[in-house]
């Protein structure tokens, strides 16, 4: 085939390293992109969106909410997994199958062969929401990869070293794009830059982000 028939057409998955451990799946999830969307409205319908608080005592710009028997909770205690929803106190909703079966077909393509998160969390971004550089700790077993889906506008993500001030790489994540983020890159301080100003064609004016984990 030439480029020049297909130049209309979606684009093809293709397969980015980043650093050891960590490869961006550039358009894996966009076949995949109005049941994932109509199932994080089923998700955010049982357990809506929220802005948690930081242990510092200040809101998160970035609303989030979870699926799967653990979700990512936030509080002035701290960041912990909890089986409930503090929100609500009942259990997070389940997780959708085609959000388990994208997950495990992005972690088998680069080779983790059983990956089996029991945890999703949702981020949705407004345009000026951000996160700081921060490692993922509070799961139970960094041999486990984290399968990160991005959705709607795009985002600079910040990719760091062991060490907070080590310098970063900066990484585009634009819609359908998904990451495995294992082995050496697993505990690599990372962020993302305030989501600038813009209208996604299915999205509106925000970026969904879904990690999922295997947090218990
Ligand atoms: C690299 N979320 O929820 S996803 C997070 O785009 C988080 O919403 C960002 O960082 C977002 O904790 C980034 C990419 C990601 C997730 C987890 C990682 C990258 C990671 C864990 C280790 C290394
Ligand atoms: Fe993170």
């Amino acid at each position: 085939m030439t480029a020049d028939l297909f130049a209309d057409a979606a684009p093809e998955p293709r397969t980015e390293p980043i650093v050891d451990g960590a490869v961006v799946l550039r358009a894996f999830a966009l076949a995949d992109d109005a049941s994932l969307l109509t199932a994080i409205n089923a998700v955010i319908t049982q357990a809506p969106l929220r802005r948690m608080q930081t242990p510092g005592g200040l809101p998160m710009s970035v609303a989030i909410t979870n699926c799967g028997s653990l979700g990512w909770v936030s509080d002035e205690r701290g960041y912990r997994y909890a089986a409930h929803d503090p929100v609500s106190g009942q259990h997070w909703p389940a997780m959708p199958a085609v959000f388990l079966q994208l997950a495990q077909r992005a972690a088998t393509a680069t080779g983790f062969v059983d990956f089996v998160p029991d945890a999703c969390l949702i981020n949705r971004y407004e345009v000026g929401a951000r996160m700081s550089l921060h490692q993922d700790k509070n799961e139970g077993d960094f041999s486990q990869p984290i399968v990160s889906v991005s959705l709607g506008l795009p985002a600079v993500f910040q990719f760091g070293g062991l060490v907070r001030g080590d310098r970063t790489l900066r990484v585009p994540l634009a819609h359908g794009d998904v990451v495995v983020w294992g082995g050496d890159a697993r505990l690599r301080f990372h962020g993302v830059l305030p989501l600038k100003t813009g209208s996604h064609a299915v999205l509106g004016a925000q970026r969904i982000n879904l990690t999922f984990r295997k947090a218990g």
